[in-house]
């Protein structure tokens, strides 16, 4: 199904009850809806980053005071990843501030990583900038299930953000993911000084990709200081609430993640995202440098809403039951 901007923005303007119904409605038929997907980020590779995401505390372009690290060895992030696990999380994702994944010694050590991660059964996900094919094909193989890689916000809005790369740059490297096997994970930012209709156009984006992404993260701007939108005013609790009800309508078999942000949201806020279709979360204290709430805090925030961990293979097994319930006929 291809969407035009209108019937998105139709979507997006129901009354907030319509709305919250009409994602509920799509989240029952297609997801579990008392479960919450929980992953653990961690930057593998930290700051002096080459690209001018202006959001981004991790590019060398910004004025931040965060420690520049060089590419860790598999030992140190496996202490991070049993951690993880341990913790509960089911997904370990990792992080790297590259505009493109080098090759040589960083690349085989990340694949001993990639390899040893996914060995521990923790689901594998990277994100660490753009990709050749063939280094696509080698992450699959070494056990990389998901690739993040943000479109971040519409087509128009882009080059007011980023300068170093274009919106065709990250399409083409989605496409690389997909062709390689690995599941696709794309979504953006909401809170950058974008219009609404930006938004809209960024879920038109990735709502009309044949498939649609695997998972789709929204991020509420987190406006680090040294950064260009280091004065961006928090964004509109509702406005939020809202994207990601319309994201659940369009994508209703996408794991809708609520990303950065959470630390400025107040319980009531989280639950209306659940309300509107988000199950997934980041959980530890730490995104990639910037922090996110406690972990026993989200626990004890999930249990007074009934809602529990996800079980990846569950939700995968829940995704293909739906279709093949709408390939027969009525
Ligand atoms: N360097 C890789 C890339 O750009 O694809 C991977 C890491 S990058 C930090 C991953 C994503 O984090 C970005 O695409 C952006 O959506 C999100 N992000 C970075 N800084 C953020 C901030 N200050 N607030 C919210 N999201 C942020
Ligand atoms: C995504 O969309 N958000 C995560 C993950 N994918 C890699 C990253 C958020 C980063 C927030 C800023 C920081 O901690 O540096
Ligand atoms: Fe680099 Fe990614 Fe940050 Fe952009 S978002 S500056 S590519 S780490």
């Amino acid at each position: 199904m291809r969407y035009d901007l209108e019937e998105i923005q139709q979507i997006y303007n129901l009354p907030l009850t319509t709305l919250i119904f009409r994602a509920q409605k799509a989240h029952h038929e297609f997801q579990d809806p008392s479960g919450v997907q929980l992953c653990t980020l961690k930057s593998i590779k930290t700051g002096a980053c080459p690209e001018d995401c202006k959001y981004c505390p991790q590019s060398a372009h910004s004025d931040t005071a965060i420690e520049k690290e060089k590419l860790l060895d598999t030992e140190t992030i496996l202490i991070d990843a049993r951690s993880a696990k341990a913790g509960g999380a089911t997904r370990f994702c990792m992080g790297a501030a590259w505009k493109k994944v080098p090759h040589g010694e960083q690349f085989d050590s990340l694949l001993n990583t990639v390899r040893s991660v996914s060995d521990m059964g923790l689901e594998v996900c990277c994100t660490l900038g753009s990709l050749e094919q063939d280094q696509a094909v080698a992450l699959k193989e070494a056990g990389c299930r998901v690739y993040n890689h943000n479109l971040d916000t519409s087509r128009e809005f882009y080059s007011e953000i980023i300068t170093t790369r274009t919106y065709d740059e990250r399409l083409s490297n989605i496409a690389k993911v997909r062709e390689a096997g690995m599941e696709v994970c794309s979504g953006g930012i909401i809170g950058m000084g974008e219009s609404v209709d930006d938004r809209l156009k960024m879920l038109r984006e990735l709502a009309n990709m044949d498939p649609y992404p695997d998972s789709v993260p929204i991020n509420a701007l987190i406006a680090c200081k040294g950064t260009p939108l280091e004065s961006q005013k928090f964004v509109d609790s509702f406005e939020f609430v809202r994207i990601i009800a319309t994201a659940r309508i369009l994508m209703p078999k996408t794991m809708v993640r609520l990303s950065a942000g959470r630390t400025e949201m107040n319980e009531e806020l989280q639950a209306l995202c659940y309300l509107a279709g988000a199950n997934s979360i980041f959980l530890g204290d730490k995104l990639l440098t910037t922090a996110n709430p406690d972990r026993n805090e989200d626990f004890q925030l999930l249990e007074k809403l009934g809602l529990s961990s996800l079980d990846p293979d569950d939700a995968r097994e829940i995704h293909a039951r739906s279709e093949r319930q709408q390939t027969v006929p009525a």
